[in-house]
């Protein structure tokens, strides 16, 4: 808190006049020139991979930053600053992964910072309540329409999967239904056709998970309202909950069609069913409370992660009174984790949710990421390169396709592999790191600025020229 008063909330980033338009104006600004220009040295990531490898799966903590879908070997990174990383052998990067969507404010946000220093001085952490976790979750139930109480986890993976047992619980039913190419981290029952890494790695579904688990989830395809409507009223009344991404950001980033929210909400009100939004990725992200308030849908849960933990591990759950009053000890369905609520990532957790609630935060997010698409799509056109984009508020999808717009997972599957591959590369090489896989949403922070924004434009005007050549 004396950080935060000490620095003020009005530093929390600056703010840097965006100028019309942010091509690279700047003759100043170090452009790492793409293929034609000096490649990039990575031979101490190249040894660390090596290394890593003898002692962890496949060398990575995660499956998606194994560069798998895009080939060539896993970049390890040694720090970050704003809106940058460096790796390990010292090269730069603009950053649109943010940690996979946590980073809103930048890389070693001095806010969050301060306040994980602050806490460090009280000391890690006790196993015990503490006031910060009222403070964080008061917060969450005031800027989250559907939230009226809310319990921490330490990943979104167990937020949905606590969600889900919750739903289970609350209507005594064991059916559950998803779509097809939306992923809600890797519980059993969820690791059916799934998005994000399980897609990358061309695995929807994976071993190890019992058909019973899997007998007991429907897959939709999304964006499909008829076939939401159809299958409901066949099954309705036997299905405990329907999990969607909001806005899926694990098939690439594509948004619901008009009407197709507001038909999971009707048929879920008409059967009993209870309504999750996974906001894991969007919460907090595309608007200050979220898809939900973007598209004015109120589910009965939701679950959240990401950037309420500010690089540190959070997940949460939460919904109305009567549906999360049954988790234990209150109720019958149990649920736990030894660090849920730790001290250190609340802390973290009510720094972001502080600062996103700057006026105009998400006015400036959103500006910057409409910007970076139209300038993103001009250096396609300009080579002659089927691309487009979809975008809502930080977080935005690239494709290489023919269609004016992506809204479904054919279409996902359909864009161009090989461009995306060449593209990934071609852009790394000119100091521009994007997630590895073509199933991933790009992310941007607060402090993307002008120059980032020049530098990131120039780096594609080079990548599509060389995909045309
Ligand atoms: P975690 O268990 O990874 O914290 O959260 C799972 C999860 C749940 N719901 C949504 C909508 C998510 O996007 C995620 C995790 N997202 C991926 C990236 N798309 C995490 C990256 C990774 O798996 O390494």
């Amino acid at each position: 808190r004396d950080a935060q008063e000490s620095r003020g909330l009005g530093d929390v980033y600056k703010r840097q006049p965006l100028t019309e338009n942010a091509q690279l104006k700047d003759p100043e600004l170090t452009i790492i020139q793409g293929p034609e220009g000096p490649q990039m040295n990575h031979a101490n990531s190249k040894s660390l991979f090596d290394a890593a490898q003898k002692v962890i799966p496949g060398g990575v903590n995660s499956p998606v930053r194994a560069f798998r879908s895009v080939g060539g070997n896993p970049l390890f990174f040694k720090g970050g600053e704003g809106a940058y990383l460096i790796d390990a052998d010292d090269n730069r990067y603009v950053d649109y992964v943010g940690a996979w969507g946590p980073l809103i404010l930048g890389h070693g946000s001095p806010l969050v910072v301060d306040a994980l220093r602050n806490q460090l001085d009280q000391g890690i952490g006790y196993g015990a309540s503490t006031e910060a976790e009222i403070t964080i979750a008061t917060k969450i139930v005031d800027i989250v329409p559907s939230i009226e109480k809310v319990r921490l986890t330490t990943s979104g993976t167990e937020a949905t999967m606590s969600a889900i047992r919750v739903a289970r619980g609350y209507t005594g039913r064991d059916a559950i239904v998803k779509f097809e190419g939306c992923y809600h981290g890797h519980a059993d029952g969820l690791l059916v056709k799934a998005g994000s890494g399980a897609l990358t790695l061309g695995e929807p579904d994976s071993l190890g998970v019992p058909k019973a688990y899997t007998d007991l989830t429907h897959v939709l395809p999304y964006n499909d309202a008829q076939a939401v409507e159809d299958f409901f009223a066949k099954h309705g009344d036997s299905i405990a909950c329907l999990i969607v991404e909001p806005i899926a950001g694990n098939m690439n980033l594509v948004p619901p069609v008009p009407g197709f929210l507001e038909t999971l909400r009707a048929v879920c009100d008409k059967h009993g069913t209870v309504l999750i939004f996974d906001e894991v990725m969007t919460g907090f992200r595309v608007a200050r409370g979220g898809a939900q308030e973007v598209y004015g849908v109120t589910p009965d849960m939701t679950c959240l992660g990401k950037v309420i933990g500010g690089g540190l591990p959070v997940g949460a759950f939460g919904g109305r009174t009567d549906i999360m009053n049954m988790i234990a000890p209150l109720g019958a369905v149990y649920q736990a984790g030894t660090l849920s609520g730790s001290p250190l990532a609340v802390a973290a957790g009510i720094c972001m949710l502080d600062a996103i609630s700057q006026p105009g935060f998400y006015e400036d997010l959103g500006a910057r990421a409409e910007q970076l698409m139209t300038g993103l799509k001009a250096c396609a056109a300009a080579a002659g390169i089927p691309f487009t984009t979809n975008q809502v508020g930080g977080m935005f999808g690239c494709f290489f396709s023919e269609e004016d717009t992506v809204t479904n997972f054919a279409q996902v599957m359909a864009c161009n592999s090989d461009h995306f591959q060449r593209y990934f590369h071609l852009m790394l090489d000119g100091g521009v790191y994007l997630a590895p896989s073509a199933f991933e949403a790009g992310f941007i922070s607060i402090v993307h600025g002008d120059a980032e924004l020049a530098a990131t434009l120039a780096a594609a005007e080079n990548a599509f020229a060389a995909l045309a050549s």
